[in-house]
């Protein structure tokens, strides 16, 4: 398996990320400290996700950036992204993992303890918990966990974990006090005139005490 860094993680949704094309709101944001990129593209079809994912692994080749796929198995194989994200409602772990192979990065969407407990660590890579707080960018969103929630879940989890869900830069370091790994964002990033100046926020906020 690829070795990942979970500490600076964009989702890219097609909707918040309308003042730059996707690909430079990548590029951006891995400029300015963005570890992993998740294309997240909800209205796409296969063959358009294959086509971004490509667009994405060459634009942040040599960054050390992960990029990761959303949902779609067939999208990730074929693009040949590093990683690929599942939900509980999309296939099960252990068949997108028997699709995917040893090789690619997997993360599952976790919203429970109980489901963190469940999370078998050679089969899935990392779990991505949230949401930590209420969202727009996710409006079938299930209960918000708070941060008291959040670290009840990261003591759970088998795996390294990334916080997700109206995170803004004021919250990081509640994040990583947490247990968290890393945090997650859509709109802190995605819905900013300057992405890279949105990362190196985000990311000096990893540098305080
Ligand atoms: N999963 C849980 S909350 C969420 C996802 C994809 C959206 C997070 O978006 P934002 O804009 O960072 O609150
Ligand atoms: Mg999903």
């Amino acid at each position: 398996m690829k070795s990942f860094d979970l500490s600076l993680y964009l989702v890219l949704d097609p909707d918040l990320c309308t003042q730059h094309s996707m690909i430079e709101t990548a590029r951006e944001a891995v400029a300015g400290g963005a570890t992993m990129v998740q294309l997240r593209h909800k209205h796409a079809s296969t063959r358009e996700r294959i086509a971004l994912g490509v667009a994405l692994m060459e634009a942040l080749r040599g960054t050390g950036a992960t990029v990761v796929m959303n949902d779609d198995v067939a999208a990730a194989i074929e693009a040949g992204v590093d990683a690929l994200h599942i939900g509980q409602g999309d296939t099960s772990p252990a068949l997108a993992r028997a699709r995917i192979g040893p090789d690619v990065i997997l993360g599952l969407s976790i919203n429970t303890e109980g489901a963190a407990h469940l999370v078998d660590p050679a089969i899935v890579d990392y779990i991505g918990i949230g949401p930590v707080f209420a969202t727009p960018t996710k409006p079938d969103h299930e209960k918000p966990l708070g941060f008291a929630g959040l670290s009840q879940i990261v003591a759970a989890s088998p795996v390294p974990t990334v916080a997700i869900g109206g995170l803004k830069k004021e919250h990081v370091r509640r994040a990583f006090s947490a247990g968290a790994d890393g945090v997650a964002v859509v709109s802190a990033i995605c819905g900013t005139a300057d992405p890279r100046q949105a990362a190196r926020e985000l990311r000096e906020q990893m540098r305080k005490p």
